[in-house]
């Protein structure tokens, strides 16, 4: 017996519709208790996934809201169970007055994840689609929505099932092999399972190299600004984010902190890094700030060294740029092309160097090119991106089990080793999709949900 858990489904700020959700055995009758038809039917005997309309209330018989109800029978719900859905006026207040009654009526909180949880629990989706589920609901761009969306429909599940039912195959056969040690188990069989493992590797690797691209679709392109104080790291900020988010002033060392603005070029998802201005400082804050800077530099994917063009090169300047080095990528911009130059590109010892200026504009699609150039892909969003470190952690322990398995049977090492080594990437592919995913494994991916989904 699934207890019948309720939850509210939308946000917690006011707006035109919010969703009271329930799911379980006789969660129509506990609904029911607090929810009277229009029809005067209970709703227990509401017809299959049809609105119905009708008045909430609460335990002492005052009206909360009008609302309309849907109730869904097992097993075809999200959940896989019984599921109501009560629409409501979106009030935060409507909500948890609603909430409160499913109470006083039977239901309890659900916990974080709970509903997805069922839904996983009760084999409505594997352990991939129920991860998507959250990658859905917080992406920020079309692409991580739809890479998400393709999962929560199975994609991932759809890539991974054939390679463990591949393995399966071949434990099986050399189960035999070690059993039935007298029979005379053909060989040219192991010739086929070789060329499968080789493309249940191939296709591991393909999985494992999409990792980099979904942790941008998910986090960004972390790409610093850095440069001694006063070459404008601040305004092209502002510039490239399309408004006044940090302060600018002509007074070097103005900005004294690092500071975040998520921006989107072009549909790639940015987080540009604003930095302390770097010098010898000693004021102790400032001298804070450039620590930080030096921080943001190592982390960053992409560092943009700035150099004031209308000034020539310092000591400072050349402290930048030594930082700017330990990023992933660096390039150099020199800013303020508005105004006239004294210094060139070949001043700057990087490979590319840009020229911008954040007060009229020019360059800012050239630098935005350049930076989707790096990191853009025109790999689909087609489901087939791993987006989380636990996903890539079970597909690159399958890869290195599978090529041990493939070693030992190019070495025609007994079947024993091999059948070990099956069996390992067996268990990190069922990790992934659930299918032998222990329980404290599914408690902390669920514990990462919203309540109500
Ligand atoms: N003409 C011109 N002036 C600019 C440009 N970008 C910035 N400035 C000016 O340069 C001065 C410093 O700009 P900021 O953006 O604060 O420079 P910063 O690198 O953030 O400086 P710190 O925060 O002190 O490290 C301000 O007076 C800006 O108006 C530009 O493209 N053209
Ligand atoms: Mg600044």
């Amino acid at each position: 017996m699934a207890e019948v858990i309720a939850a509210i489904a939308t946000g917690t700020a006011p707006c035109a519709i919010g969703i009271l959700r329930l799911s379980g055995d006789g969660c129509a009758e506990v609904a029911g208790r607090c929810f009277a038809l229009k029809s005067g039917q209970p709703l227990t005997a509401a017809p299959n996934r049809r609105l119905v309309m009708g008045t909430l209330f609460d335990a002492q018989g005052r009206v909360i809201d009008q609302a309309l109800a849907v109730y869904t029978r097992a097993p075809h719900t999200y959940t896989g169970e019984d599921t109501v859905e009560l629409q409501c006026h979106g009030s935060p207040a409507v909500l948890r007055a609603g909430l409160d009654a499913l109470f006083r009526a039977g239901a309890r909180q659900a916990r974080a994840g709970e509903f997805t949880k069922r839904s996983f629990l009760n084999g409505q989706m594997d352990l991939t689609g129920a991860e998507a589920v959250v990658d859905l609901i917080d992406a920020e761009t079309a692409d991580a929505a739809a890479n998400a969306a393709a999962q929560v429909g199975g994609a991932l599940f759809r890539r991974l099932d054939p390679i463990y039912q591949n393995l399966t195959d071949l434990c099986s056969h050399y189960h035999a092999v070690l059993d039935y040690p007298d029979e005379d188990i053909p060989d040219f069989r192991l010739a086929d399972f070789r060329t499968t493992l080789e493309r249940d590797l191939e296709a591991l690797r393909q999985l494992d190299e999409s990792c980099e691209r979904g942790r941008i679709l998910k986090n960004g392109v972390r790409v610093a600004l850095l440069g001694r104080p006063n070459v404008g790291k601040s305004s092209l900020l502002n510039a490239l984010a399309g408004f006044d988010r940090v302060i600018v002033t002509p007074i070097p060392g103005t900005t004294r902190d690092t500071v975040e603005e998520r921006i989107s070029l072009g549909g790639l998802p940015v987080r540009l890094i604003d930095t302390a201005g770097i010098r010898d400082s000693g004021d102790m804050v400032e001298a804070l700030g450039v620590d930080r800077s030096l921080a943001a530099a190592k982390q960053a994917d992409l560092a943009l060294l700035l150099a004031d063009a209308a000034e020539p090169l310092t000591e400072e300047d050349f402290r930048a740029i030594e930082a700017a080095k330990a990023a992933r990528h660096a390039a150099a911009v020199l800013s303020k092309s508005d105004l006239p130059a004294v210094l060139s590109p070949e001043d700057l010892p990087f490979e590319t160097v840009l020229s911008v200026s954040a007060v009229t504009g020019e360059g800012l699609d050239a630098l935005s090119d350049y930076i989707r150039g790096l990191f853009a892909s025109d790999r689909p969003c087609d489901g087939s991106i791993l987006t989380n470190a636990r996903q890539q952690e079970a597909v690159r322990r399958a890869m290195q089990a599978l090529s041990e398995a493939l070693a030992a049977m190019q070495l025609g090492i007994t079947p024993d080793a091999v059948l070990l080594e099956i069996e390992a990437a067996m268990e990190a592919i069922g990790e992934l999709t659930g299918k032998t995913a222990r329980e404290d494994i599914t408690q902390r991916i669920f514990a990462r949900f919203c309540v109500g989904k």
